[in-house]
């Protein structure tokens, strides 16, 4: 086996002990996928997109692909969110154009016919890609692993797929509390132990996505969002207690207090929307900021772009600070835009 680089000296898990780094580390959320010709391409030897997540030469392929050509201080492990309730037994597909599709759970019933039976032999293909991504990154790049929160999981297990306004899920959450709780425990208990398989396989830090955290009420927000995330980092704490943790809860407004003062995560990715006075004063000293350029602003380039990083830098960068989008690139971004913020970042 190649010998594995040591972590302590990637600049962003140094960023995420707590350093002010003279140039903030950089990855971006979706920085592998559909904006690069290359991934359009490995992507076409899949059978489907599910396919390309459980073969691990093509994940670790694309995977490696926007480090290839950026450069970026971390990679992100190409798989995606919807592995987990596949791996406990739901039905999950992808439809071209249309995006991830489940047979939705429809009553608590439903529940009994998932579990972790078998769960991480499903996945062993990511373990796999994990390991080997490992020993084939660059020595400077770190790996990260993730996992979606149990909500945002959640929510595409109730709803079939995409929402916009999860009025199915939150249903079950305020009309049958109970067998919401069970499907959410259920996940905080997969998600700890799939995190902690990645970490044991070569990840060395992991994301929790909450991406669909911002829909709730604020008890409901602790109940269902805080507290699931809480657990399973103390779970991932409890076997692997120097692996940093970053939880994206995004869209959560004033809630990212709570988040950053009782999450136990040592990183917190800001959403678009948050001022970045306001996180510097109020969050910065207690976690290490990811963000929050609007993924929309790297499609438009040019000054808009450069004015942007300049004000993210100078709001963010005299503290621990990890540059990031505020949600993931989307498939319109000219790849040369990319290129472009990475001198920015740099210079
Ligand atoms: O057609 C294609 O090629 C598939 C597009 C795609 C890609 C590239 C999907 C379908 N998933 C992914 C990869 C992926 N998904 C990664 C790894 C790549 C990287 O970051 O470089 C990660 C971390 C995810 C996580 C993910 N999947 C989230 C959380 C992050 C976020 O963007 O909010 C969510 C919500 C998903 C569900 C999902 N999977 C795919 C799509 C299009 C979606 C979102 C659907 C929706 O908006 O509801």
């Amino acid at each position: 086996m190649a010998k594995r680089v040591k972590s302590e000296n990637k600049l962003l898990l140094r960023a995420l002990r707590g350093e002010t780094l003279p140039h903030p580390p950089i990855w971006l959320m979706r920085q592998a996928g559909r904006y690069l010709p290359e991934y359009m391409k490995t992507r076409g030897q899949a059978n489907g997109f599910l396919d390309l997540c459980y073969t691990p030469d093509l994940a670790v392929e694309v995977t490696l692909q926007p480090i290839r050509r950026y450069g970026f201080d971390a990679s992100i492990l190409f798989s995606d969110i919807l592995v987990v309730p596949h791996a406990l037994g739901q039905k999950v597909w992808f439809e071209e154009g249309v995006g991830p599709k489940l047979e939705a759970l429809t009553s608590g019933a439903d529940l009994e016919s998932l579990g972790l039976d078998g769960f991480h032999e499903h996945l062993a293909p990511v373990y796999e890609t994990v390991g080997r991504l490992r020993e084939e990154l660059p020595a400077e790049t770190a790996l990260i692993g993730f996992a979606g929160a149990p909500w945002t999981v959640a929510s595409y297990m109730l709803e079939g797929g995409s929402s916009k306004d999860f009025g199915t899920a939150k249903t079950w959450a305020y009309s049958r509390p109970e067998d919401f709780r069970r499907v959410i425990e259920l996940l905080v208990e997969a998600t700890s132990s799939y995190l902690i398989r990645q970490i044991e396989a070569g990840a060395e830090v992991v994301q929790l996505f909450d991406s669909w955290a911002g829909v709730w009420p604020e008890k409901d927000l602790r109940r269902w969002c805080l507290e699931p995330c809480q657990k399973i980092i103390a779970n991932i704490k409890a076997v692997h207690p120097d692996i940093p943790v970053i939880l994206f809860p995004r869209g959560v407004g004033l809630a990212y207090l709570d988040f950053a003062r009782e999450s136990g995560a040592q990183g917190l990715g800001l959403d678009t929307t948050v001022p970045l006075d306001w996180a510097r004063d109020h969050l910065q000293s207690q976690v290490t900021l990811q963000g929050n350029l609007d993924p929309i602003k790297l499609v438009a380039g040019g000054d808009a772009l450069k004015r942007a990083v300049a004000d993210i830098r100078e709001a963010l960068a005299g503290g621990p600070f990890i540059f990031n989008l505020g949600h993931g690139i989307v498939p319109q971004t000219p790849p040369e835009h990319v290129e472009q913020l990475m001198k920015l970042v740099r210079a």
